[in-house]
């Protein structure tokens, strides 16, 4: 291992544990397409897209040529009372990708700010009609929306929320679908789990009141807490439920957005269509912060009917909202979408994936593999009193032989660039299977 030449103590790194990286750093210096290059000159594999991101692999020169001029030309505009054409652009190619009357898009940095302005969409536009007592917010069990207080609030993971106190109090949370017994090794959406959504109706509306409740938040499939795809008729269900008790739906499409699943967004694959989907990462393919929150038309227009004439609809905003940078990587990244038709190539490329992860089901430890377009998540039996330790393991292992992936607990996570070929996802899933050999019992 080379030993860089520069401090790392200074840098307080995120979700990360700094000592033990500290000690043998893993550092990219560059990348291109499908690899990073490593600071000590190695080439490495990149099968979690940086981290479910880059989609269209990294370095697009139509991206960085898109930046580059952007930077020279308009470095950048204050977005409140004034602005610049980019944004208006995003919002209209946003507005012909996304289904239904997804028709108004509002720009933050990041997933975690767009999470937070979709909670306050959500209650400003019950507040907006009349229903300002519309103020719980339901979020689901192992639902990962950011880390800041309102995504942590809805979130559910317990790692993210023990130390930061009482959270948001008006919120409540649905159980997870995960569930070995009934679903493990399925391909795609899993047959079981779909009444788990009823809950919504049986135990969170009965007990707070739909009168009371103001969304619901949930990911399509979730990403982050380990792949955990939705059961069949589940997201039907849940939004047949808020719509007889009038709740908005949110999506947090932040991972599922951009053809990860093998479609332009989750919403039109499954065709559930929400009342507000949140958006970032793939958005500018990774390349320059940028999260984006979509609204149907009905909630727009409610909340411009609702402010005096000439005056702030909304008191929220970021000084970086919209940045020029940001804006143009995001046309650049819609752009290669479209002309390589990515979302289409990964449709086409997710049976071959599926059966590539697959074929990691007798390994030892793998107690699950999952999957739905090109997403998915292989679960490793725990060691006995240090979860998570055995995937963490893999992980380091599948570092050393040039292929990144993404572990979270004990399960892996496989996320590829949708520009990913087959002999590369062959390469992927045999160092994975390798590591897993090599581990054999321990
Ligand atoms: N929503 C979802 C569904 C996400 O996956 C966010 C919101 C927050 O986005 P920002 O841009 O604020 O990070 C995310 C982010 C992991 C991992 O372990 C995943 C994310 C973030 C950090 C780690 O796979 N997703």
């Amino acid at each position: 291992m080379k030993i860089p030449d520069f401090d790392l103590d200074p840098f307080w790194m995120p979700f990360t544990a700094n000592r033990q990286f500290k000690a043998a750093p893993r550092l990219f210096v560059a990348a291109k397409d499908m690899h990073f290059t490593t600071h000590d000159g190695r080439q490495v594999l990149d099968a979690i897209a940086g981290l479910w991101c880059v989609n269209a692999g990294h370095g697009r020169a139509r991206i960085v040529e898109a930046i580059r001029e952007q930077a020279g030309a308009l470095d950048y505009a204050p977005p409140f009372q004034m602005g610049h054409p980019l944004p208006f652009k995003v919002a209209a190619r946003l507005r012909q990708l996304l289904p239904g009357d997804l028709d108004y898009s509002f720009f933050t940095n990041s997933g975690s700010e767009a999470v937070e302005t979709a909670l306050k969409i959500a209650l400003g536009y019950h507040r907006a009609r009349g229903e300002g007592n519309r103020r719980w917010l339901i979020g689901r069990e192992r639902g990962y929306h950011g880390a800041n207080f309102g995504g942590i609030s809805v979130g559910g993971i317990a790692a993210n929320r023990k130390a930061f106190g009482n959270l948001l109090s008006t919120v409540d949370h649905l159980p997870h679908t995960h569930n070995l017994e009934h679903n493990s090794f399925s391909r795609g959406q899993p047959a079981w789990g779909a009444h788990l959504a009823d809950e919504l109706e049986s135990r969170i509306i009965a007990l707070h009141d739909a009168s009371n409740i103001a969304a619901v938040i949930v990911e399509p499939l979730a990403g982050s807490t380990g792949v955990l795809v939705p059961p069949k008729g589940y997201l039907e269900r849940l939004r047949q439920i808020c719509d007889k008790h009038g709740l908005l739906l949110i999506f947090d499409e932040v991972i599922t957005g951009f053809g990860r699943l093998g479609a332009p967004f989750a919403c039109e694959l499954l065709g559930v269509v929400p009342d507000i989907i949140c958006l970032a990462k793939g958005l500018t393919n990774g390349s320059v912060p940028m999260g984006a929150v979509v609204v149907r038309k009905g909630i727009y227009e409610t909340m411009m009917a609702a402010a005096p004439e000439n005056t702030i609809e909304i008191f929220h905003g970021y000084t970086y909202s919209a940045h020029p940078l940001a804006a143009a990587a995001a046309l650049a990244s819609l752009e290669v979408f479209e002309e390589e038709q990515l979302f289409q190539r990964a449709a086409e490329l997710a049976p071959y994936f599926e059966d590539a992860v697959h074929s990691l089901r007798e390994l030892p430890h793998v107690i699950d593999v999952r999957n739905m377009g090109m997403v998915a998540g292989i679960e490793l039996e725990p060691r006995l009193g240090k979860p998570g330790t055995r995937a963490f393991e893999a992980f380091q292992r599948c570092y050393e032989k040039g292929v990144l992936v993404r572990t979270t607990g004990d399960i892996i996570a496989l996320s590829p660039p949708l520009i990913v070929s087959r002999e590369q996802i062959d390469e992927m899933v045999g160092t994975l299977g390798a590591v897993l050999r090599e581990m054999g019992r321990t």
